[in-house]
C-alpha cells in the first residue's frame, strides 16, 4: 500500500550516526585516513599501536563532518582479527590450506599459470578485482592482467553494484562520476529523491547534509530512511521504471517541465517524450502500487524552481533494466532542468570504499585507465605508449564479472582465476552455482587479509596489508580524491598487493621496473596514463593531497579539479545532455503459484557486504549475529511462521535458512534478506543472475520465492 508521512522534525533529528563509545582522545599525533569500509570515505583519525588502534571521526573532513557510523569506529578489530592471514596458505595433498613460504606459493601459482596459458591460451586465465582497491591497486592489476598474463579477462566486483549507473550516467551526460558535485551542496537542497536508497543504514553520516531537506524516499520497504522521509513511495520491486516515466508523464501534463533548459541543454526529448506519454499515473498506480496522488505530490515536490536533486541507488539499479532505470530518472531530473546547475542536481550513491576509483583506471572488462575505452585505437595507443609496449599488445575487451565466474569449466571458459578484493562465493547471484564453478578451476588464488569463504575455496591464499598499514588513494562518492595514511607496519608475512602483483609478474617474465610497487610511483604512472581522459587524475599528486588540497576529477596538470561538473556544459561533444527514451518491463522472473513473494535483498547497518570484515567485529557481530527474513506478519502467519522462528527462503534456484522477523510495515508481497551472511544463510542462494543487458549488472534485487518452515 502507497503512504505518505508527514516531515520528520527538524527540531528532533534522528541520530543516525551511532556514537559506540569512542575511547578518550589519545596524546599522540592521530594519522589521518580515511575508514575501510564504503565510498563516503569519511575522515578518520587514528591512533594506538597494534592491538590498541582507536579510530575516531576527522572533524576537518567535509562529508563526515566529525561522525563515523558504527562500523567506522569499530573499524581497527579487523587490524588484530584473530584468525588475520600471516603466511601464503597452499592446498596440499590431503586437501588442506597449510601454511608456506612466500616463494614456494609464487613460483607454484607462476608455474601454473605459465602451464595452463602454454596449453589453453591467454584468456585461460581470469581476474576477478574490486572496489575496495585503492587508485594505485586497481590501476595496476589491470596493467599486470593485459601484460603480465595477457588476458582478456579481468572484471571487477562493481559490475555488482555500479555498471548500471555507470551506463546510463555515461548516456545522458557523456562521463560518469556518482555524485557531480560536492556532497556537501546537499546541505541547501531542498527536496531530494532517494530512489532505492537507505543512506540512514548504509551511510550514516550522509544523513547529516539531509536533514533540513524534505526527503521522498522510493523503497518497497519502510527503511530507517523511509521513516524519515517526507513522503514514502513503496512500490514493488522492480517496478522503478515505471513510477520514473510516471513521474516524467506528470511533469509534463502538470506543466513542470524546464522548457528552456530543455531546449537549451539537452537533446532527445521528444522521443523520450512519446514513450512516456502513455504511462498516465493511473496505470502506473497499477504497476507500482503507488497512488496517482503519492506521485503528484513527489513531481509538485521536485518541481517548480525548488532546489532539488535526484539520487539513485542500489535498490533501483539492481534489476535486470538497472541501466533503463537510472535513464529513467536522469531524464526526470533533466525534465525538470536540475543536472549542472548550482543547488540541482542528478546523482548515483557510489557504494564501495573505492567504486568510483576503482570503475574507472582499469579493472572493468572494457576499460583502460582513466575511463578510456578498450576498443578505441588512440585510447589504446596512449597507454601502451605510457606502459612502453606496442598497442596489439593489448587485449581486447572481455567479459562481465558474473559471466566470467559463470563460463568456468565451459569450452574456452578460465580454468585459474586470480581474486583481489572480492568474495564471490558470497556476494556473486545464484552463488551455489557459483560455487560450484570455482570447484572446477585447475587454479583459484585470493589475495586476502582474513579467510573469506572465497580463500577458504581457494587452492593458494597470498595474505595481504589492510588499509591502516599502506599508503594509497582512493576517489569517493563526489570524485573527490583521498589520501590513505599508514599508522602501524604491517604483520609480518604480510605483502601489500603491488608486491604481490610485482613478484608474480617477474616470475611471468617481465621486466621488474614495469611494475613499481611503491604507491607514489604507481600513481605517478596513473597520472599520466590518465592525462587527457574523461577521467583525468593528471593535476592530482601526493603532496597536494596530503597539503589538504581538495581536488574532484577531472582534474588535468596544473588544474584544481572539478568540484562540480556541468556547469557550463555537458561531457558530450555538443555539450548537451541527452534523453534516453526507454520504456517499462517487467522483471526476469515475478511471482507465481509456486514461489508467490518477491524476495528482496540488501543491507543493514552493523555488516559490510559479505560480512568478510565485520563479522570479524565482536560488537558489530553482537548487533546482527544472524541471517533474518524481514516479513509481515500476516505473511509469516500463512506460512505457520512466528516472530523469531526459523525459516526456509526459497527459490527456483536455492533456499536460504533465516530467522523471521516480522514487521507490519512491509508489503504482504515481498521479503527482505541481507546478504551479509556466510553458509546456509546466504541470501544469493535464492538470487537471480538475469543481467541487465546492457550493463551485465545482476538482478540482486527482485526474485521470486516462497517462505516455509525450516524442517
Ligand atoms: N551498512 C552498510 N553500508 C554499506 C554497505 C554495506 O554492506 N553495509 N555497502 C556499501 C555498498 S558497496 C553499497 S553498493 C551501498 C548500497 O547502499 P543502498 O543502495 O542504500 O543499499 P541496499 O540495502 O543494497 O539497497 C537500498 C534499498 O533498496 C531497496 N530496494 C529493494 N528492492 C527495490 C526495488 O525494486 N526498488 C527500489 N526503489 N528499492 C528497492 C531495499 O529495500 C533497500 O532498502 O552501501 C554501502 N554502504
Ligand atoms: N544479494 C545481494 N548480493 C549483492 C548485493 C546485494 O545488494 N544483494 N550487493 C552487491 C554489491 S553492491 C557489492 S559492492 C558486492 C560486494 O561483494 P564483495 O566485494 O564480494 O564483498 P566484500 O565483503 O566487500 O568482499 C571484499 C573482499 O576483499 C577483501 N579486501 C578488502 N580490501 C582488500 C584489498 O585492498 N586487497 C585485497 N586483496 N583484498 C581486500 C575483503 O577482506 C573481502 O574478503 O556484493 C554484491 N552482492
Ligand atoms: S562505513 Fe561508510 S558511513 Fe560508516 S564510517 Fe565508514 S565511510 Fe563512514
Ligand atoms: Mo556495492
Amino acid at each position: 500500500m502507497p503512504e505518505t508521512e508527514p516531515p520528520s522534525s527538524p527540531a528532533d533529528p534522528p541520530d543516525f550516526s551511532a556514537p559506540s563509545t569512542p575511547s578518550a582522545p589519545s596524546p599522540e599525533r592521530p594519522t589521518a585516513t580515511h575508514c575501510p569500509y564504503c565510498a563516503l570515505q569519511c575522515g578518520t583519525l587514528l591512533t594506538g599501536a597494534r592491538g590498541a588502534v582507536v579510530a575516531q571521526p576527522d572533524p576537518a573532513f567535509p562529508a563526515n563532518r566529525g561522525s563515523l557510523c558504527h562500523k567506522g569506529w569499530t573499524a581497527a578489530a579487523v587490524l588484530g582479527a584473530p584468525d588475520r592471514l600471516t603466511a601464503p596458505l597452499v592446498r596440499d595433498a590431503a586437501g588442506r590450506l597449510a601454511p608456506g613460504g612466500w616463494d614456494e606459493a609464487l613460483d607454484l601459482v607462476a608455474g601454473r599459470l605459465r602451464s595452463l596459458r602454454a596449453a589453453h591460451g591467454p584468456d585461460s586465465v581470469a581476474v576477478l578485482g574490486g572496489g575496495a582497491l585503492t587508485n594505485e591497486k586497481a590501476y595496476l592489476l589491470g596493467k599486470f592482467a593485459r601484460l603480465a598474463l595477457g588476458t582478456s579477462r579481468i572484471d571487477y566486483n562493481g559490475r555488482f553494484c555500479m555498471a548500471s549507473a555507470a551506463v546510463a550516467q555515461t548516456a545522458a551526460f557523456g562521463v560518469d562520476r556518482g555524485l557531480p558535485f560536492p556532497v556537501t551542496d546537499l546541505d541547501d537542497a531542498e527536496t531530494v529523491l532517494l530512489a532505492g536508497t537507505n543512506p540512514a543504514e548504509t551511510m550514516p553520516p550522509l544523513m547529516r547534509h539531509l536533514d533540513r531537506a524534505d526527503l521522498i524516499v522510493v523503497d518497497p520497504r519502510r527503511t530507517r530512511t523511509a521513516a524519515a522521509a517526507a513522503l514514502h513511495l513503496r512500490p514493488a520491486p522492480g517496478t522503478d521504471l515505471a513510477l520514473a516515466l510516471g513521474l516524467l508523464h506528470l511533469a509534463v501534463t502538470e506543466g513542470l517541465l524546464d522548457k528552456a533548459y530543455v531546449s537549451e541543454r539537452t537533446s532527445g526529448f521528444d522521443e523520450t517524450w512519446a514513450r512516456a506519454s502513455s504511462w498516465w499515473p493511473e496505470r502506473v498506480e497499477t504497476v507500482t502500487g503507488v497512488s496517482a496522488a503519492d506521485l503528484r505530490t513527489a513531481v509538485r515536490m521536485l518541481a517548480g524552481g525548488r532546489r532539488s536533486y535526484v539520487l539513485t541507488g542500489r535498490g533501483a539499479e539492481q534489476q535486470s533494466k538497472g541501466s533503463d532505470t537510472v535513464a529513467a530518472f536522469a531524464n526526470l531530473a533533466l525534465a525538470l532542468g536540475l543536472p549542472g546547475r548550482p543547488g540541482r542536481g542528478f546523482g548515483t550513491l557510489t557504494g564501495q570504499g573505492n567504486g568510483q576509483g576503482g570503475r574507472e583506471l582499469g579493472q572493468k572488462a572494457d576499460q583502460l585507465p582513466g575511463y578510456r575505452s578498450i576498443t578505441d585505437p588512440a585510447a589504446r595507443a596512449r597507454v601502451a605508449a605510457v606502459w612502453g609496449v606496442e598497442p596489439d599488445r593489448l587485449p581486447g575487451p572481455g567479459i562481465s564479472a558474473y559471466e566470467l565466474l559463470d563460463a568456468i569449466g565451459g569450452p574456452g571458459g578460465p580454468r585459474a582465476l586470480l581474486v583481489f578484493g572480492c568474495n564471490p562465493v558470497v556476494s556473486a547471484p545464484d552463488a551455489g552455482r557459483i560455487a560450484e564453478r570455482l570447484a572446477a578451476l585447475d587454479l583459484l588464488v585470493v589475495a586476502d587479509f582474513v579467510p573469506s569463504e572465497t580463500a577458504l575455496a581457494a587452492d593458494v591464499v597470498l595474505p595481504v596489508t589492510q588499509w591502516a598499514e599502506e599508503e594509497g588513494t582512493v576517489t569517493n562518492l563526489e570524485g573527490r580524491v583521498l589520501r590513505r595514511h599508514r599508522l602501524l607496519d604491517p604483520p609480518p608475512g604480510v605483502l601489500p598487493d603491488p608486491a604481490v602483483l610485482r613478484a608474480l609478474a617477474v616470475r611471468l617474465g617481465e621486466p621488474a621496473a614495469r611494475y613499481p610497487d611503491a604507491p607514489r610511483e604507481i600513481f605517478e604512472e596513473l597520472r599520466a596514463a590518465t592525462r587527457g581522459a574523461p577521467a583525468d587524475y593528471s593535476g592530482v599528486d601526493y603532496d597536494r593531497l596530503d597539503a589538504g588540497e581538495a581536488l574532484h576529477w577531472p582534474c588535468p596538470e596544473g588544474g584544481d579539479g572539478t568540484p562540480r561538473m556541468f556547469l557550463d556544459r555537458f561531457a558530450h561533444p555538443d555539450g548537451r545532455a541527452r534523453f534516453t527514451p526507454v520504456e517499462h518491463r517487467d522483471s526476469a522472473e515475478r511471482p507465481g503459484p509456486a514461489f508467490p513473494l518477491y524476495a528482496t535483498t540488501g543491507r543493514i547497518l552493523a555488516h559490510y557486504q559479505t560480512g568478510a570484515q565485520t563479522r570479524r567485529v565482536p560488537e558489530l557481530l553482537e548487533a546482527a549475529p544472524a541471517p533474518f527474513v524481514q516479513v509481515h506478519p500476516d505473511t509469516a502467519a500463512r506460512a505457520g511462521l512466528t516472530d523469531g522462528q526459523s525459516a526456509r527462503v526459497v527459490s527456483a534456484r536455492g533456499e536460504v535458512v533465516a530467522e523471521v522477523r516480522c514487521d507490519a510495515s512491509m508489503r504482504t508481497d515481498t521479503v527482505f534478506v541481507p546478504f551479509h551472511f556466510p553458509g546456509a544463510g546466504r541470501a544469493n542462494l535464492f538470487t537471480s543472475a538475469a543481467l541487465d543487458p546492457r550493463s551485465r549488472m545482476p538482478e540482486f534485487k527482485v526474485c521470486a520465492v516462497r517462505l516455509e518452515a525450516a524442517r
